[in-house]
């Protein structure tokens, strides 16, 4: 290509401060303010009426499913409305009225709106037509879908070898979406399918399938009901999957307990008023949280062989403490485990840990006689170097207790995007799978290729070196959610051609291959109709279950396509409209490809007539505990190192979470009301010991330096926040911290960016 201008683009966007306020953080979630502001979001993005009109069909069995997190609806949706305030503010986000059309990229340049805030970026509106950055320009301009296609066909013809393109996934989009994107890409010829959840639950997902045959989790949402004891591990469920708080509470209501594991006392685990039920807004709510442990960054391995340990020599004393009948019946490696703890003394661990003994005992205590446990987790367990053994660990405690298999208790990873697991199951990964590749060759009679594929840490590398030349991206917002965000965008500036199919503008549509492509999409709560018939999609929740979602809102153009109809457009151009699949007809009726579904991906018999209502479970092989997969037919006991850290006198660990006001990369707006932290996302939230110790105020701004194998990485411009957070510990928000995790540092096996324990300086400005 010729004419390639350099753009001036900002990868990172403005540093400055919007007028910070602080509070001090809430001591309870949700209530009548939750309503307040979901409502404040609806009304200002959609009005009044379409508000009500989309809110009424949220979450519902006819309706649609929210396009926030994956945490499943009850079997009986309340008909005053099944949502939360973050689901609404997803929903808000969606149905916007405001909208970026082709005058709007007449008028803004790229390197313009690279001067914005992702914040003001996501509120410019949805995207209307096709859209491309040619590699002489600086603005988009309108194409049509037709040359779209053809443009991409014609650089995927171009490269020497399939494995030159990767394409990304990010988990909002549909079982059917998925399943043909995942078929084309394969058909195409490479299994570089890089994925959101490789930066999320992969840990989860390598953990369990080692140990309990099943890369998912084991627990139905009746089982809360039933729960003697949920333990909520890493995980801020007040702010990340609200509606988790009321199966929390219908478990504290049974008399069950709950254990958070977490350095943050976070408020939507302290107590909850119930929004739907009139003594939840008017009471003082109910009380979640009976133990809070605050664990040091990436000392839960610590903690949880601790109490391992102390049950241990319960066991020795009382009955009923391990489930010897469970372990001699179902598992693998008791001895080995017994023995291992055994080498790490209880101060050592104490120390580690940083938790008080007087807790560990009572948390020892409270379990030593429960058998119906639950573990939940997220992020703060497998964002780590040994996010693989935390989750291990956790698995180790609930084999000891018999805990599975049984109602009330199990396996819980609590799943990030609204599908990003029932993409993972119809077929998006990077990894060769035997069984899915014969399956595909007799339904479709192509051979799909059989080398292992990039995963999204190596699919950067390679784009960096050039070995990848065509990235394209199934939704997200690869720049700003990827690690070593300046290092990743000279990966994609690297690229010939950079392909996104959107619904809103963010900050890769910004930052882009020589020529950039953005194909808009239909949203969940939009209207799908092909030939007068709306059309319906299914998901798959974070309990395994698998439902319909129909939109009903009026799209936000005419010229946006279906996300099965796009990667069908990109197909059939590709193969020239000649290939064993009909990729048009297939993309344009989803029962057919529900059918295809059910012929290739075990689990999904009848899909099309039991998807409807409240839909059903895939097969769970810990749910009828049949572990034949694993060695010795068992299920696995793991021996976990302890996790290594070597953190000099001035260095931190720092975790970057979500603030209460954004959906990963999208920015809702600038309250973290539950911290207490108003109007402001540069800040790090810092024990007040540190600061004494580094002569710091609040509101004092410092940079954060991050320094890998001799590289040093900078965020710069944060503001001291005094938290109650373990000393030697920082908390600050992604995306803006991303630019401090270094590409190659990620956790074993599972290869998830260690976005929660970065080492850091800081530097007072
Ligand atoms: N509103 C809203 N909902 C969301 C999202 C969103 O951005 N906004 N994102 C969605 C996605 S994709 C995902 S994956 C999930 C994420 O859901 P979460 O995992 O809840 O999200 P994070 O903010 O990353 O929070 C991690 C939590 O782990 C704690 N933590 C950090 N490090 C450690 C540690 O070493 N040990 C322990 N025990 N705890 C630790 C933090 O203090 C924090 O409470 O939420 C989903 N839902
Ligand atoms: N430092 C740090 N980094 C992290 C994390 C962390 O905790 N710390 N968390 C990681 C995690 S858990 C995740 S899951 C990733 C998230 O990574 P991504 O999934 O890549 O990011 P999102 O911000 O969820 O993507 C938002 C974009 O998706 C598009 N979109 C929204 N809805 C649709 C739709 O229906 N269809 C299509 N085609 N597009 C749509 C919009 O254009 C929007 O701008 O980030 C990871 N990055
Ligand atoms: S809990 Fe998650 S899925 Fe449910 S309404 Fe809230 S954001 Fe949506
Ligand atoms: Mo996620």
């Amino acid at each position: 290509m010729s004419d390639i201008i350099k753009r001036n683009v900002s990868v990172l966007g403005p540093n400055d401060f919007t007028g910070i306020k602080l509070e001090e953080p809430a001591d309870y979630a949700a209530g009548l303010p939750a309503v307040k502001v979901a409502l404040q979001h609806a009304f200002s993005e959609m009005g009044v009426l379409k508000s009500f009109r989309a809110l009424s069909h949220m979450n519902q069995k006819e309706g649609f499913d929210c396009p926030g997190c994956a945490w499943p609806d009850p079997e009986k949706p309340s008909r005053l409305g099944e949502y939360c305030e973050n689901g609404v503010k997803a929903l808000a986000e969606e149905a916007t009225h405001k909208k970026v059309d082709k005058d709007f990229f007449a008028k803004y340049s790229v390197e313009e709106l690279s001067r914005w805030s992702d914040f003001e970026i996501g509120k410019s509106g949805r995207i209307t037509e096709p859209m491309v950055l040619r590699s002489d320009k600086v603005n988009y301009e309108p194409i049509s879908w037709k040359e779209a296609y053809a443009l991409i066909a014609k650089e995927l013809h171009e490269l020497n070898s399939p494995n030159e393109a990767a394409f990304y996934t990010s988990g909002r989009s549909s079982n059917e979406a998925a399943f043909l994107y995942g078929l084309f890409v394969r058909a195409f010829g490479t299994n570089n399918m890089p994925d959101c959840s490789n930066m999320c639950h992969e840990s989860s997902g390598v953990a369990l399938n080692e140990t309990l045959g099943i890369g998912k989790g084991s627990v139905k949402l009746e089982d809360f009901d039933q729960a003697e004891v949920v333990i909520v591990m890493g995980q801020n469920p007040g702010t990340n999957h609200p509606r988790m708080l009321s199966a929390l509470q219908k478990c504290k209501e049974n008399n069950g307990k709950v254990i958070s594991v977490n350095p943050l006392e976070e408020a939507g685990l302290i107590r909850f008023k119930n929004p739907q039920e009139v003594k939840g807004v008017l009471s003082s709510g109910t009380s979640l949280t009976d133990i809070h442990l605050q664990v040091k960054i990436n000392q839960d391995v610590s903690l949880l062989k601790l109490i391992i340990k102390k049950l241990a020599i319960l066991d020795k004393e009382r009955a009923n403490v391990f489930d010897h009948k469970f372990i001699e019946r179902y598992t693998n490696g008791y001895d080995n485990l017994l023995n291992d703890v055994k080498n790490y003394s209880n101060d050592k661990l104490l120390e580690l840990c940083g938790v008080k003994e007087e807790l560990v005992n009572e948390v020892v205590e409270l379990i030593a006689n429960k058998e119906k446990i639950i573990i939940c987790w997220a992020m703060g367990l497998t964002q780590h170097k040994n996010g693989v053994e935390n989750i291990k660990e956790c698995v180790n405690l609930l084999l000891l207790k018999g805990s599975l298999g049984k109602p009330g208790s199990g396996t819980c990873p609590v799943r990030g995007h609204s599908n990003v697991q029932g993409d993972r199951t119809v077929g998006i990964m990077h990894h060769v799978s035997p069984v899915l590749n014969e399956s595909i060759e007799k339904t479709f009679g192509f051979t799909p290729p059989n080398k292992e594929g990039l995963d999204t840490v190596h699919a950067i590398k390679a784009m960096y070196d050039r070995k990848v030349k065509v990235f394209m991206a199934l939704g997200g917002n690869f720049l700003s959610a990827a690690s070593d965000t300046l290092y990743t965008a000279q990966a994609l500036q690297n690229c010939d051609l950079t392909v996104q199919v959107s619904t809103k503008l963010n900050r890769t549509h910004l930052v882009t291959g020589k020529t950039a492509l953005i194909l808009p999409t239909i949203g969940r709560s939009e209207l799908d109709i092909k030939n007068g018939q709306p059309r319906f999609f299914t998901v798959e929740n974070s309990m395994g279950k698998v439902h319909q979602s129909k939109g009903l809102m009026k799209p936000a153009s005419d010229n946006l396509i279906s996300e099965p109809e796009i990667i069908g457009g990109i197909a059939d151009t590709y193969f020239n409209s000649d290939h064993v699949v009909n990729w048009k007809e297939l993309s344009e009726d989803y029962k057919l490809i529900r059918e295809k579904i059910e012929n290739v991906i075990k689990g999904f018999d009848d899909i099309n007539t039991r998807s409807k209502g409240s839909g059903f479970y895939l097969p769970n092989n810990v749910r009828d505990l049949d572990f034949d997969k694993l060695p010795n037919q068992k299920a696995q006991f793991s021996i976990c190192d302890l996790p290594k850290h070597e953190v000099a006198e001035n260095e931190f660990i720092l975790m970057t979470i979500r603030s209460h006001d954004q959906f990963n990369t999208t920015i809702y707006g600038l309250d973290d009301r539950y911290r207490g932290i108003y109007n402001e996302r540069r800040i790090v939230m810092m024990n007040k010991n540190d600061m004494i110790r580094y002569d710091l105020n609040a509101l004092d701004v410092i940079d954060l330096i991050s320094n890998y194998d001799n590289k040093e990485r900078k965020a710069i411009n944060f503001l001291v926040v005094p938290y109650n957070i373990p000393q030697g510990n920082l908390a600050a928000y992604f995306p803006e911290t991303n630019v401090l995790v270094p590409y190659d540092h990620f956790a074993d096996k599972s290869h998830t960016p260690i976005s929660k324990s970065i080492i850091i300086q800081i530097d007072k400005r």
